[in-house]
Order: C-alpha cells, then structure tokens, then sequence
C-alpha cells in the first residue's frame, strides 16, 4: 500500500504538538510502519528541498529546519500521499482551512509545523533519504477491515 513522509518541524515538537499530530493521522485510520526523532543535516536538506534552493527563504528555511530535532514518520493508506496533504493544509498556514493542521494550529509560511511528501515520486525518494528497510514495520493493523471495503483494500 501507499506510504508517506511526514516531519513534525521544530517548531512542531517545541509547541508540543507531536501527540496532536500522530492523533489525526491515527484518528483517519492510516497505519504508521515507521517513526523517530533526528536532527536533520546540511547534506539531508540541500536534497530534501533541492527544489527551493535558489530561493530566498531557503538559507532561512536551512536554518530552521536545523534548529532542534524533528519526528519522521512513515504514514500508509490507500492514497495516503493525497489525503496526508489534504489534512496538513496549504503552505501559507494562516490561510490554511479550518480543520486542517496548519489551519488548527499555525500562522505562518515558515513556521508550518509539518511536512508531508507532495507526491508519490517525493515520497519514495524522502523515505529513501530518512529510514533504514530495519527501521520499517509491515504489520498487519486488524481494524483495516472496518476502515477499507475488501475491493479497496486488494486495489
Ligand atoms: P509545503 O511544505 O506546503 O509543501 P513547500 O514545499 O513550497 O511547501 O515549501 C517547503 C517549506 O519551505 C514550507 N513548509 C515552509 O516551511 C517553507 N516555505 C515555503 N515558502 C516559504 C516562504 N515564502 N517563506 C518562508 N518559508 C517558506
């Protein structure tokens, strides 16, 4: 099944939010294979937002994501990448819709308290980056039968 990347960004863990945030997604009914606190490195960052680096936020950007430790976790669900995007909300937190977890909990472009994987290609390549196969779990979560219909779950 389909899995994603989420970071709780520093300013996530030292607001306390980390708990909240494992809460929504558990809440959903996705399956969490994979999670750890870890500092994250030049060399890690300059890959994970290669996308940002001509940008003006980005030294910015480095710095804060170096500033205290993150959550990575692998989140898994049918669509999984899709829906973990829908529920952090847009970028810009501020303007975030109420009821997702930026629009709940934050009010800034910088500061936006998560990080969840754009794409599927994104997420294979920032699992890649972050987690050891031995650091992976493959369990089998027995309410899934309640959360997919047998049709969806065998897609
Ligand atoms: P998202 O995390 O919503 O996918 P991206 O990939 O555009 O957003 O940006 C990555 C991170 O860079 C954001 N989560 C945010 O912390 C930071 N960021 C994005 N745009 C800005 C900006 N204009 N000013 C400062 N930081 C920004």
């Amino acid at each position: 099944m389909e899995q994603t990347v989420v970071l709780v960004k520093p300013d996530g863990v030292q607001r306390g939010l980390i708990g909240e945030i494992i809460a929504r997604f558990e809440q959903k009914g996705l399956k969490l294979s994979s999670i750890k606190m870890i500092s994250l490195t030049d060399a890690i960052l300059d890959e994970w937002y290669a996308h940002h680096k001509d940008k003006p936020f980005f030294p910015g950007l480095k710095s804060y994501m170096k500033s205290y430790p993150v959550v990575a976790m692998l989140w898994e669900g049918i669509d999984v990448v899709a829906t973990v995007r829908t529920m952090i909300g847009i970028t810009k937190a501020r303007d975030a819709a109420p009821g997702t977890i930026r629009g709940d909990f934050a009010m800034s472009q910088q500061y936006n308290l998560i990080h969840a994987s754009e794409d599927v290609a994104a997420a294979e390549r920032e699992q890649r980056i972050i987690f050891r196969d031995n650091e992976i779990f493959d369990w089998q979560k027995i309410d899934e039968v309640h959360i997919y219909l047998d049709t969806e779950r065998s897609r």
